[in-house]
């Protein structure tokens, strides 16, 4: 971890750049995938999972009685745990519910703004070292509470039971594929994969990549996601102890991961690079760990104030506020995924349980996405109606604007009408 002493003149989005990959190819290799499953449907899925994850698919699609009797294979506690987290989320999201409006512009003339769920979602759950048994949780019990018909959920083999069981909640089926391809068969459709209205979920390069390809194919997808990140502004007040793990949490989601501390205090950050190098021997995953450490800076600055300039030109994907009186400071937060205020507040409750999504803007993104929310499964559709006193207040309006802009048949879908309430007086 590098140490920074705060100046004005440093340039923090050099420092602070995030880590990318590089990979050579990657462009062409994802397009390739996509045109292969777009041309060949379910015989490419089955080729590229016998290649990539050494697996020869019979069928696709998970079976309802494994979906069923997924909790039979997860442990009592485990599937406790999912189940409160589930209802946290559900709680959480179900408020997020925005009223539907309804504005008279003029006598006579009203408008209203109404909400519609997405018919069918894609979810895309990793699988690998950390299978994300949560993030089945934060897009499916959202993508449920707004009311969408179907779940269509794509994760690598094997499957862990507990992904399964998670899915058997949401209602969701089930598709054994992962990576680039499985974007591909969600924003195309197969033989067995349907094709889905907007995909969500975060992946490797790859699947980001695929992503983006398919949302400029005109599929849309939930936020541009990358490696985690995250950035803790700690006063003097802050545990170092504390500090250290949440930063290691995060750090030990890949090597590409990165996180930042600024602190007022520099035994606070003297007593976290401590505390850092003994809670990591101890980690089963110190490699990546301390991998993504090298791409992570510990910075000394003067004020809170400096600290949440840097952070909002930084925005990272969780804030931690460990100061004194957290809360007073949440004004001056333009640019954050989520933010987690006080020293008992570890960002890996909103991972996992807290209620709030955990699917957030990375990267940057921060400082024009949001995170996903009960919107992210909604559309909205605007309704007008205009009664025969309306059409007279408004009708001079639009027959100026359209005339204007020299289209006539506008103005006169007005014009009839006005002539028509005329003939009616007389
Ligand atoms: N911190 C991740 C989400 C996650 N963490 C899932 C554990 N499981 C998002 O950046
Ligand atoms: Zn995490």
């Amino acid at each position: 971890m590098r140490i920074i002493i705060d100046a004005q003149n440093i340039d923090y989005l050099e420092i602070l750049k995030r880590p990318c990959e590089l990979n050579i190819g990657l462009r062409e290799q994802v397009s390739a995938i996509i045109s292969k499953v777009k041309a060949d449907g379910d015989k490419a899925l089955k080729e590229f999972t016998s290649k990539f994850d050494r697996v020869e698919l019979d069928t696709i699609e998970v079976d309802l009685k494994a979906l069923n009797d997924s909790k039979k294979h997860v442990e009592t506690e485990l599937g406790l745990a999912i189940e409160v987290a589930s209802k946290n989320i559900e709680q959480f999201h179900a408020a997020q519910r925005i009223q539907e409006i309804e504005v008279n512009t003029m006598p006579g003339v009203t408008c209203k703004l109404l909400y519609r769920p997405l018919n069918r979602v894609g979810l895309y759950i990793p699988g690998g070292t950390a299978p994300l048994i949560s993030t089945a949780l934060m897009l499916g019990v959202p993508a449920r509470v707004a009311g969408c018909n179907e779940l269509i959920v794509c994760t690598p083999p094997p499957i862990n039971p507990a992904i399964l069981y998670a899915c058997s909640l949401i209602n969701a089926r089930v598709f054994c594929v992962g990576g680039a391809q499985a974007i591909a068969a969600m924003a195309f459709g197969t033989e067995s994969i349907p094709r889905v209205d907007k995909i969500f979920g975060p992946g490797n390069s790859f699947v980001t990549e695929a992503k983006m390809q398919v949302a400029a194919m005109g599929v849309p997808i939930d936020i541009p996601a990358g490696p985690s990140e995250l950035l803790v502004v700690a006063d003097e007040s802050a545990n170092p102890t504390f500090i250290a793990a949440d930063l290691l949490s995060q750090a030990e989601h890949g090597t590409d991961s990165q996180v930042v501390l600024i602190s007022t205090s520099q035994t606070i950050i003297d007593n976290t690079l401590n505390e850092l190098k003994s809670q990591l021997t101890k980690l089963p995953r110190k490699e990546i760990a301390q991998e993504s450490l090298k791409n992570s800076a510990a910075i000394k600055v003067d004020s809170i104030k400096r600290a949440l300039e840097i952070s909002n030109g930084y925005a990272p994907e969780h804030l931690i506020l460990a100061v004194n009186d957290a809360s007073r400071h949440v004004d001056q937060v333009m640019n954050a995924g989520s933010i987690f205020l006080g020293s008992y507040t570890p960002e890996s409750v909103g991972d996992y349980a807290s209620g709030t999504n955990h699917t957030l803007p990375t990267s940057g993104f921060a400082r024009n996405w949001s995170g996903v929310s009960l919107n992210s499964f909604t559309k909205t559709i605007t309704v007008q109606e205009v009664d025969k006193k309306g059409i007279a207040s408004i009708g001079q309006t639009v027959i100026a604007l359209a005339e204007a802009e020299q289209l006539n048949a506008h103005a006169n879908a007005v014009k009839v009408r006005l002539n028509q309430l005329k003939k009616n007086q007389k």
